[in-house]
Formats: C-alpha cells, sequence, structure tokens
C-alpha cells in the first residue's frame, strides 16, 4: 500500500476477500465491464453534454492518455476540484485506470486549502475548471504551481491558456481496463471533516471502495432504470459511491449531474429527468418542502429520497412523506471514513423517520462506548467505535492524529455519540468532534481558529456552532481582542477571504467577550460558549416577538 497508509491487518485481508467483501478487480476494470455489457445506454449527462457508456469509456480512456502524455505516473497524486459535470466521471476514471491518485476537493476551496493538500500530499497536478461561480480556478491552480514545488501541471476540462485541456485530442491507444492494477491499493483520497485541526486525507482502496459502492446502491434499490441526480458536490463520498455516480455505474443506471441547488431548479430537473433517486442533505429536503404545491408536484415520480451528512429532524421526515405520498424516505449516516447506515427501504415508518438505520455490512463492527472506552449497557448513548471491510484503519501521513482517531484494534472513533435501539438501528444524539455541521458541510472549529488567531486584533478565538433552521448549524466566532483593539464581522469575514479559506467556513456571527470561559487545564469550555450563543439568540428572538406582540397590541 501507499507509502503514509495503514494497511489492513493480513488477518482482516485475508477474510475479507475469502468471504467476498472485496474483489480481485480496480474501480476501472469494474466500471469497465459494466459499461460494456450495454455500452450504447446513456451513463452520465450534465446542462452541456450527454455520454452513453461507450463514450464514457473512450472519454475516460482519452483522459488517461493525456495525463499519462503530461507525465503523470502511478501513484502520484491529482487534485481533482471540479464542479458537477460529465468530465468528474471520465477524469475519476482515468485516474483509477492509470493509478493516479485523485485528491477529492471541493469546488469552494480556494487557496488555503489547495496549499494545505497538495503540500500534504505532494501532489503533482491539479484539475479544474477553469472558472466557476464567478472565481479563476485556473488563474489559482498556476499561481499554487509557482509556489508549491511538488506542483507542476494545471488539467482543465476546457480550452485555457497556461493550462492543460483535457479534452486535447491523443490518439487511440489501449483501452480502459487492460492492465491489471491492484485491487488493494488506494484509488483515492476522500477528505475528513477535520476535528483537530486540518481536514485529514482519507485513502480509500479499490476493493474497499467498490464494495462500499456496490453494496450502498443495493440497499438503495439502484439498477440499470434508476436515473439519481447529483446536485451535492460529487467529491463528497455521499455523492460519489455512497451510492452516488459510482454505485450507479456499477449497476447500469443513469446519472445526471445538476450545479443547480435552488428548489425550483432542482423540481425542474428531476421533473424533465425522470429522476428516480435523489441523495440530499436535510437542508435541500426542507427547500424542497417549501416550494409552492404545483412546482411540488414535478417531484410525484421520484422514488427515493435518501437523506444524510447531517441531523434530519423527525417532523421533517414526516413532512417529506405526507408531501410525496409514493416516496421512499431514507436515512443515510455516514462518513468518508467508512462506515455507512441506511434505513432499510421497507422499514416502517417509526424507523424510516426517527433513525438513523444500520450498518450496510455484515461485517461491519460497531461498538457504543463511554468516555473510558467500555461499551455502554444497551439502550445508552456513547461514542460509536467502528471497524469493518470499507472503513480505513489511518489517515494519510498522520500518525499522531491517527493514535487518537483509531484504537490499537483499528476501530475507527468517530466522535458521534449514537444510541442503538433494540433492533439494531442507530440514533444520532450528538458528537464529541469539535466540528460545525453546516448544512452537511463539515467545519473544523481548530481549522478557522488557526485563521482568526493570526488576525492583528485578536488575543484568543472560540469557534462553536449555532442552531439555524435551515443549515441545522451555522458557525459563531467568540473572540477576545487585543488591548484597544476592534474587531466586526464583516471585517473578520474580509479577513479570512485574504487569507483564502474558503467562503463557507467563515463564521456567520461575531461575538467579543473580556475573557475566555477556561477550565483548570486551560481550555476553552465550548459547551459554556454554546449555551452562551443560545441564550443570546433566544433572547434576540424573545424581543423581536415581543415587540412585534406590542405592535400588535397598540394596532
Ligand atoms: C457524510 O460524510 P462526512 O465525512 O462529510 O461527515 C461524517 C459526519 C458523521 O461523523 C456525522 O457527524 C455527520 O457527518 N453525519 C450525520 C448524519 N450523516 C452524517 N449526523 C447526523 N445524522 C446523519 N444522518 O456526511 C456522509 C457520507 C456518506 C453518506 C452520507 C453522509
Amino acid at each position: 500500500m501507499l507509502d503514509g497508509c495503514t494497511p489492513y491487518p493480513v488477518e482482516f485481508r485475508e477474510r475479507y476477500l475469502r468471504e467476498g467483501y472485496w474483489c480481485a478487480e480496480t474501480i476501472s476494470q469494474a466500471v469497465s465491464a459494466s459499461a460494456l455489457a450495454h455500452p450504447e445506454r446513456i451513463a452520465v449527462a450534465d446542462a452541456s453534454r450527454t455520454l452513453t457508456y461507450a463514450q464514457l469509456l473512450e472519454e475516460a480512456r482519452s483522459f488517461r492518455d493525456v495525463l499519462a502524455k503530461h507525465g503523470l505516473q502511478r501513484g502520484e497524486r491529482i487534485i481533482v476540484q471540479l464542479p458537477n459535470c460529465v468530465e468528474f466521471a471520465s477524469l475519476s476514471l482515468a485516474c483509477f485506470d492509470l493509478g493516479v491518485i485523485p485528491i477529492m476537493a471541493l469546488p469552494a476551496f480556494r487557496r488555503a486549502e489547495l496549499e494545505y493538500l497538495a503540500k500534504l500530499s505532494d501532489a503533482k497536478a491539479i484539475a479544474c475548471a477553469p472558472e466557476y461561480r464567478g472565481f479563476d480556478h485556473a488563474k489559482l491552480a498556476g499561481e499554487l504551481t509557482k509556489e508549491i514545488p511538488s506542483l507542476k501541471l494545471v488539467f482543465s476540462t476546457s480550452a485555457r491558456p497556461s493550462t492543460i485541456d483535457l479534452h486535447e485530442p491523443v490518439p487511440g491507444s489501449e483501452p480502459l481496463a487492460a492492465r491489471q492494477g491492484d485491487p488493494l491499493e488506494v484509488a483515492l483520497f476522500l477528505l475528513s471533516g477535520g476535528t483537530t485541526g486540518l481536514p485529514k486525507l482519507i485513502p480509500r482502496t479499490h476493493a474497499d471502495y467498490l464494495y462500499n459502492a456496490r453494496e450502498a446502491a443495493v440497499v438503495c434499490a439502484l439498477g440499470a432504470e434508476s436515473r439519481i441526480l447529483i446536485v451535492l458536490p460529487t467529491e463528497h463520498n455521499f455523492a460519489l459511491a455512497s451510492p452516488g455516480l459510482l454505485g450507479t455505474l456499477l449497476a447500469g443506471g443513469v446519472t445526471i449531474f445538476s450545479q443547480d441547488t435552488r428548489a425550483a431548479e432542482l423540481a425542474a430537473t428531476i421533473s424533465r429527468e425522470r429522476i428516480t433517486h435523489l441523495p440530499c442533505v436535510p437542508t435541500l429536503a426542507i427547500t424542497l418542502l417549501d416550494l409552492p404545491a404545483h412546482e411540488r408536484r414535478q417531484l410525484d415520480a421520484l422514488r427515493i429520497i435518501t437523506v444524510g451528512g447531517q441531523p434530519l429532524q423527525q417532523a421533517t421526515a414526516y413532512r417529506l412523506k405526507r408531501a410525496w405520498p409514493g416516496l421512499v424516505v431514507q436515512q443515510v449516516f455516514g462518513m468518508a471514513e467508512g462506515l455507512l447506515c441506511y434505513t432499510r427501504l421497507d422499514d416502517r415508518d417509526e424507523v424510516a423517520c426517527s433513525t438513523q438505520g444500520r450498518p450496510l455490512s455484515p461485517a461491519d463492527e460497531i461498538r457504543t462506548v463511554d468516555g473510558a472506552g467500555r461499551e455502554v449497557a444497551p439502550g445508552e448513548s456513547g461514542e460509536l467505535w467502528c471497524r469493518g471491510p470499507y472503513t480505513i484503519r489511518g489517515y494519510y501521513r498522520a500518525p499522531e492524529r491517527n493514535l487518537e482517531a483509531f484504537t490499537s484494534d483499528g476501530f475507527y472513533r468517530t466522535g458521534d455519540l449514537v444510541r442503538r435501539d433494540s433492533s439494531g438501528n442507530l440514533v444520532v444524539v450528538g458528537r464529541i468532534k469539535d466540528q460545525i455541521n453546516r448544512g452537511g458541510e463539515k467545519i473544523s472549529a481548530e481549522e478557522v481558529e488557526s485563521h482568526l488567531i493570526a488576525h492583528d486584533a485578536v488575543s484568543a478565538a472560540a469557534v462553536v456552532a449555532m442552531a439555524d433552521e435551515l443549515l441545522g448549524e451555522r458557525a459563531c466566532a467568540f473572540v477576545t481582542l487585543k488591548p484597544g483593539a476592534s474587531l466586526e464581522l464583516e471585517r473578520m469575514r474580509e479577513f479570512l477571504a485574504a487569507r483564502g479559506l474558503a467562503r463557507y467556513k467563515w463564521p456567520e456571527r461575531l461575538e467579543v467577550i473580556d475573557s475566555m470561559p477556561l477550565t483548570n487545564v486551560g481550555k476553552v469550555k465550548k459547551a459554556e460558549l454554546r449555551r452562551d450563543i443560545e441564550m443570546r439568540i433566544d433572547r434576540e428572538h424573545r424581543r423581536k416577538t415581543g415587540d412585534s406582540a406590542n405592535t400588535h397590541h397598540r394596532a
């Protein structure tokens, strides 16, 4: 396995192979086999292009040869930062086939994230859309190649000076999957949400990721007749392989990519493209529920909505069922590190609406433990630990973090607090990790704090989650200031922008306080800050509604 990764111990490797969880094929072999079974069928489409399975294989072959022609070799890393588009599918397959390892980066990432990822991984290349949502990605990537020694090449999805066009014509060569790769080798890197410091790289192998995608497709009843809409960022595990793009390719279905998350557009796309499967976060589901009745009807043919990434309120789940009686509401509780839990399609409403389901695989091992690592009594809540055929054994190049995040016998400490009911379904009741879950996007508090502390005015900073009706949570920054200094929300956000931090991580509220509440070992009491912001918001809310009641009274 690639240097810097933690391999599965040999007895687990043998067991997963022997019991058939892992197969002796690479992702490109598996997708090629699926494609060759029905080459003429539509595989992927976005607003501007549609490819059949045969055309997808050909484009992937061509992209692979472009990567190789410019010097990318097996085992080297490429940062893939593409919006939801057909090229993402072709490029991923190209990488899997060549053995070049894509780092699945979000389009929202800016200089701070890309620089960190490139340095951490010694990436040799970046692939981007030259421009997306008004941001010049090609320019930033070009600048980074001048600053980061390992980074030499910028590939783009359309012609643009100083980048290499992925569509550059190359002569036909050997088809995809002609060469044997190692199924137990790293196929791709996903990104962790980041709980301490900066997000970590998650190495997923061909064998474990194929199992992940195939099994998820089964649990979501995704087949050759299915049409899935990918509107969440396709680089995210949920949209990529849970079951997402990869599960759909393996099942022979159709993947429609969309870049427009506005509810009306979403509904129109679902209707026009006859979408059967919609993976989405609760935030998106809520916006769909808010559509006027005539637009809601556009979702009548949708069969399965799979909701996860952040807590889904039970009331929202029932509202979804009432709004679309033919629709199956499925919950998923997953993580890029591996473990996926799903409610099953034939679960009773009560289970589907109020639990986050049970593990995907019979080989998933689950523990619910107290602070001392002891199993809690049935029905009690505790931290979830997991191990299994598609859960990693360690982050990439992170030996210290691995000591904290994994037990000595290889369980991943999720940082999520769960309760297990008598039928084995999990209910997520909270978390102990220092993170903000903003509409499913994870923000590491420590990462944002490390930027805030660099501000001249700031002497200490702590970022905590505050409740939000639509997004679930938003980030709030508490700071103490140096004597005589001042800071306002807008200035703080401008500062974070200038530091090249992705916008979704910028706190949406700033509270300047006199001193940080500290424990006797000097750690910030974040629970206290969370209660503090909750009370402030509550007070403001009551003042507002009180005011309006008064106004009403006076009128
Ligand atoms: C998915 O993956 P990540 O890596 O972005 O985030 C994982 C974390 C979990 O540890 C948990 O804290 C939270 O996101 N989470 C949920 C949840 N699903 C994920 N919290 C409450 N309820 C849920 N249903 O988010 C992810 C990966 C694959 C499939 C689906 C989601």
